[in-house]
C-alpha cells in the first residue's frame, strides 16, 4: 500500500523519480561491474577490428595494408559486426542497471559539484556515441542508409571519441569496479539506496546471477543470429543474417548491374578492357583477356557489412597485364568501372596489391562465366581487400605515377 501512496503522490505532485524509488536490487553496482566487463571486451575488439577496416580502406597508409593472409579482412571485419551486435543486448542490460543513477542527488560542495559534472558528462559522451556506434553500424550492416552523413568517417571519428570516453569512465570508476568484481555479486557493499535485498529473494524473481547470465546469453544468441553471413555452416540458423549465401557460385550480389546502370555497357561487343602506363597502352576485348595466360584462385568476397563468402575465381593477373604495358613494380593502379556514378565505380589499387600474383581480374567464378551481377565481363579480385573494393564491371585499368 505504502509504495501505491508514494507512485500516487508523485503523480500528483509531477515530481521526476528519485534514485530510492528504484528498489530492485538487480539495478547494482554488482551487475553493471560484470555486465561492463564484457562490454568494455566487445568494445575494445570492435575498435580494433575497426581500425583495421579503416587501414584497408586507406590507399595512402603510411604503413602498407598487408596481401595476407587472403582470408585476414574476412575474419576481423565478420568479427567486428559480429561483435558490435553482441554488443546490443549488454548495452542495453548496463544501461537499465544504472539507469536510477540518471536521478541521483546533486551532491554538496564545490569541488564534489565539479567532479560530478565531469563524471556525468564523460559517461554522456560515452552513452551517446556507443548508442550511435552501435545503431549506425547496426543499420550500415542491414543496408539501411536513413542519414545524410557519410557512415565510414563517421563511423571511425565516433569510434575514437567511444574509446576515449571508455577509458576515461573505467579509470574514474575503477576503485569501485575493483571493489564489484573482488566480491560475490550478491554482495550489497556497493548497492545504492533504497535497493531492498528483500526482493531478490523472493520466490520466482531473477537474482543476480540470473540476470548477468540473461545478458551474456542474449549476447551468445545475437552472435549465433548474425554470424551465418561469414560462418558457413551457421548459415541455416542465422535467421538475421544479412545476406543469406545464394547468389551465382554462391556468393551474394551486393549491387546488380541494373542498379549500376551498367547491363547495357557490360553486354555490349563494343566493351574493351584498357591498360594505360603513361603512353604505353593496350586495349583488349574480353576474348583477348581469355586467350591470355589463365590464373585461378580461392579468395573470399568480404564486405564492410560483415557477410562474407569465398569462391574460386579464374582469369588474368593483374601484373601479366601491367607487364604487357611495361609498368615497373611498386607502382598503385586505379581500377575503373563501367559503372558511371557512385562511389564505388573506381578504386585505387596499393603497390602491393598490383604486383601480388594472387590478384586478378577475373573472368569466371567456379569455372563459369562470371555473371553479369558479379562483374561480367571482368571484376576485380584481390587477397586480403573489403569487398567494396572489389571492382566490378571493371573497363580501365592505369598504373599511377
Ligand atoms: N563497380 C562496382 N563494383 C563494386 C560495387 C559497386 O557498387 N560498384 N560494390 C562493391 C561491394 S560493396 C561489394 S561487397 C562487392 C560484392 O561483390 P559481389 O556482388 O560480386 O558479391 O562488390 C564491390 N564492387
Ligand atoms: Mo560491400
Amino acid at each position: 500500500m505504502g509504495r501505491v501512496t508514494a507512485y500516487a503522490d508523485r503523480f500528483s505532485a509531477l515530481r521526476p523519480p528519485a534514485e530510492e524509488d528504484f528498489t530492485s536490487p538487480l539495478r547494482s553496482a554488482a551487475v553493471a561491474a560484470r555486465v561492463g566487463l564484457w562490454l568494455g571486451i566487445c568494445f575494445g575488439l570492435a575498435f580494433l577490428t575497426g581500425l583495421i577496416s579503416h587501414w584497408a580502406q586507406e590507399p595512402d597508409a603510411w604503413l602498407p595494408f598487408p596481401t595476407r593472409p587472403t582470408w585476414g579482412y574476412r575474419v576481423t571485419q565478420g568479427l567486428h559486426v559480429v561483435i558490435g551486435v553482441a554488443a546490443i543486448p549488454l548495452l542495453l542490460v548496463k544501461l537499465w542497471t544504472v539507469f536510477p543513477k540518471l536521478f541521483a542527488r546533486p551532491p554538496r560542495g564545490l569541488r564534489r559539484v565539479v567532479l560530478e559534472v565531469g563524471e556525468r558528462g564523460s559517461i554522456g559522451v560515452l552513452v551517446g556515441a556507443a548508442i550511435f556506434q552501435l545503431a549506425s553500424g547496426l543499420a550500415n550492416s542491414a543496408q539501411w542508409y536513413p542519414w545524410d552523413f557519410r557512415f565510414r568517417s563517421t563511423h571511425y571519428a565516433m569510434g575514437w571519441i567511444a574509446v576515449g570516453a571508455l577509458a576515461l569512465h573505467i579509470a574514474i570508476k575503477l576503485p569501485v569496479i575493483r571493489t564489484a568484481l573482488g566480491e560475490p555479486v550478491d554482495s550489497s557493499t556497493l548497492d545504492r539506496e533504497g535497493a531492498d535485498p528483500v526482493a531478490s529473494i523472493a520466490p520466482g524473481a531473477l537474482d543476480r546471477r540470473g540476470l548477468v547470465r540473461t545478458a551474456l546469453l542474449a549476447a551468445g544468441v545475437a552472435v549465433i543470429a548474425t554470424a551465418g553471413s561469414t560462418v558457413p555452416l551457421l548459415r541455416r540458423i542465422s535467421v538475421l543474417g544479412v545476406r543469406s549465401g545464394d547468389g551465382p557460385g554462391g556468393i551474394p550480389i551486393n549491387k546488380s548491374a541494373r542498379a549500376a546502370d551498367v547491363v547495357a555497357s557490360a553486354l555490349s561487343p563494343d566493351y574493351r578492357l584498357t591498360v594505360t602506363f603513361g603512353a604505353n597502352s593496350r586495349v583488349f576485348t574480353r576474348e583477348e583477356l581469355a586467350a591470355l595466360r589463365q590464373t585461378s584462385r580461392e579468395l573470399p568476397i568480404a564486405c564492410v557489412e560483415g557477410w562474407s563468402a569465398s569462391g574460386r575465381w579464374s582469369g588474368v593477373r593483374l601484373r601479366d597485364l601491367l607487364d604487357l604495358v611495361e609498368a615497373p613494380r611498386e607502382r598503385a593502379v586505379r581500377i575503373t568501372s563501367l559503372q558511371q556514378r557512385g562511389p564505388y565505380r573506381a578504386t585505387e589499387l596499393p603497390a602491393q596489391f598490383a604486383d601480388d600474383p594472387s590478384t586478378l581480374l577475373a573472368l569466371t567464378l567456379d569455372d563459369e562465366p562470371l555473371a553479369l551481377d558479379h562483374g561480367y565481363p571482368c571484376r576485380l579480385i584481390a587477397p586480403n581487400r573489403p569487398g567494396v573494393l572489389q571492382t566490378k564491371w571493371v573497363t580501365d585499368v592505369e598504373v599511377l605515377a
